[in-house]
């Protein structure tokens, strides 16, 4: 049985209080590990070990520092098929995804954030009888909590930018989800990388995650995850004025315009409705199209879905696997219910699959469902659900659209699908989130702000909005004659 512990100083170090949480495959329902169940004590340790190794590592030279994010994509991408297999493994996601998206872009993340520091420029503001410079140094200890969706595409995504600004790292991933980052930590070691810069306490949300929230030496926390989760991360940290990064949930509308290209579109939202099986907070979980072309899009895009090929993770045509846990498709099997009471019909899906390979049929797994019917203001179509699950509503012009994308709580994401770029632009503006794709879907350039408004979360993540993020800046005015 697998063991993962704390990684701290640069060890892998038992938790203070000996005890161990399960870590489950949840497309098995397999014990694979037992993971550390760390408190307050262990959270210290990991912080007296990212303060020592921060007088070093700050004073290392931006070009020293890329180095290592080099070294580190170079030592990620020897390890990409083991990342990947972990991945999987541990999310019950396809292997095939595991690689084209966790693994790879958990390489880039370093290599992205390396080049793009590197071309950073000097920050001056002439005047007439002075010159500003922005000196940027880092914030000191970060604290990174990730979730369980992407585990080691989102806690990289956070590591390489808080690495290259000069800060040292306490790191919680997921309960549900803590091999990668193990793995991780031990591919640090293999190159030498410099102790305590880095380090991981497994754990609890409350008993692990609160202690990091709560130190005074951790100056900034960068936490991706659930809505609820984040008002408490914020209510923890904002009276501590910690810098604060919060990328919450979503439910982001996929809206077919009369003029889409409807066989694209449908691939489009399918991809954009079950990828990771709705387990991204990008996910296109409410698809609103124009009821002149509902009918025929109706049709492809039950087609489309029902051509997925839902399985066992380790195969290689596998396109959807499970949910990340029992409890988890318990919560999404709810929402299916309650579609049902608040009037809607399942057009496809809704039942847990039944499988030849008797191990799966032990996993959580539910078909991909699309659900029509009802209301744009029901909770089935307003609460996140992150599941395989989407709910399909019509509208009868642009301005009713905009109304229905804009009538949750959330702004993270949406896509809009017309032939009409220019008119895809105009009505990506109405939109009240952070991210629009006008005839695709998680297209991503690293450089462009992530991130979203009102219970989506604040701030922004990607290219400078992470190297300002994990920077603290004096500007420093000299006067001359
Ligand atoms: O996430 P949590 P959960 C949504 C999705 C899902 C729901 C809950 O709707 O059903 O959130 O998922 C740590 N102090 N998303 O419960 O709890 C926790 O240990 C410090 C959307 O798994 O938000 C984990 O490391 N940390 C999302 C991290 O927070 C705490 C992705 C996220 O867990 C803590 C995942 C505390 N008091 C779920 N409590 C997205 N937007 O991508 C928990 N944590």
């Amino acid at each position: 049985m697998t063991k993962i512990w704390n990684f701290i100083n640069g060890e892998f170090v038992a938790p203070s209080g000996g005890k161990y949480i399960d870590d489950i495959n949840p497309a098995t329902g397999e014990l694979i590990g037992k993971i550390a169940s760390s408190q307050s004590e262990d959270v210290q340790n990991a912080v007296d070990a990212a303060s020592v190794a921060s007088k070093s590592w700050s004073s290392l030279s931006m070009e020293q520092r890329i180095d290592w994010l080099n070294k580190i994509a170079d030592a990620l991408e020897s390890n990409k098929e083991l990342i990947a297999e972990t991945e999987s493994r541990d999310t019950g996601k396809p292997i095939s995804l595991a690689r084209r998206v966790d693994a790879s872009r958990s390489i880039s993340n370093f290599r992205f954030f390396a080049k793009f520091a590197s071309e950073q420029k000097p920050m001056e503001f002439k005047m007439d009888d002075a010159v500003n410079y922005v000196h940027r140094k880092p914030v000191g200890i970060v604290g990174l909590i990730t979730p369980w969706n992407l585990p080691l595409y989102l806690l990289t995504w956070k590591i390489a930018p808080a690495l290259v600004m000069g800060n040292t790292i306490v790191a919680k991933p997921s309960e549900l989800t803590p091999l990668t980052a193990n793995l991780f930590a031990s591919i640090l070691q293999d190159i030498d990388f410099p102790q305590g810069v880095f380090n991981i306490v497994h754990g609890l949300g409350p008993s692990a995650g609160q202690p990091i929230l709560e130190h005074p030496e951790i100056k900034a926390i960068s936490f991706t995850g659930g809505t609820q989760t984040g008002r408490i991360v914020a209510r923890t940290a904002a009276p501590l004025f910690k810098k604060l990064s919060l990328e919450l949930g979503g439910k982001n509308a996929t809206i077919i315009l009369d003029d889409a290209d409807l066989e694209v579109a449908a691939k489009g939202a399918a991809r954009a409705g079950f990828t990771n099986s709705g387990q991204v907070c990008l996910c296109g979980s409410r698809i609103l199209v124009d009821a002149s072309v509902a009918t025929k899009f109706t049709e492809l895009l039950l087609k489309e879905v029902r051509s997925m090929r839902q399985g066992d993770p380790k195969s290689e045509d596998t396109e959807i696997g499970s949910v990340i846990s029992m409890q988890h498709l318990e919560k999404v099997e709810s929402y299916v219910e309650l579609a049902k009471q608040e009037g809607g019909t399942i057009l496809t899906g809704g039942k847990r699959p039944s499988f030849s390979n008797e191990e799966m049929n032990h996993g959580a797994f539910l078909e991909p469902t699309v659900i029509g019917g009802l209301d744009i203001n029901s909770r089935t179509a307003t609460e996140e659900i992150f599941g395989p699950v989407v709910t399909l509503h019509t509208f009868e012009n642009q301005e009713q659209a905009i109304e229905m994308a804009n009538s949750t709580e959330y702004g993270l994401a949406g896509s809009v699908w017309t032939k009409d770029l220019a008119r895809g632009r105009q009505f990506s503006k109405q939109i009240e989130t952070g991210i629009m794709w006008v005839n695709t879907w998680l297209h991503r350039d690293l450089r462009t702000p992530f991130g979203g408004v009102k219970n989506s979360g604040v701030g922004r993540e990607g290219g400078q909005w992470s190297l300002s993020f994990f920077s603290e800046m004096t500007n420093i005015c000299v006067k001359h004659d």
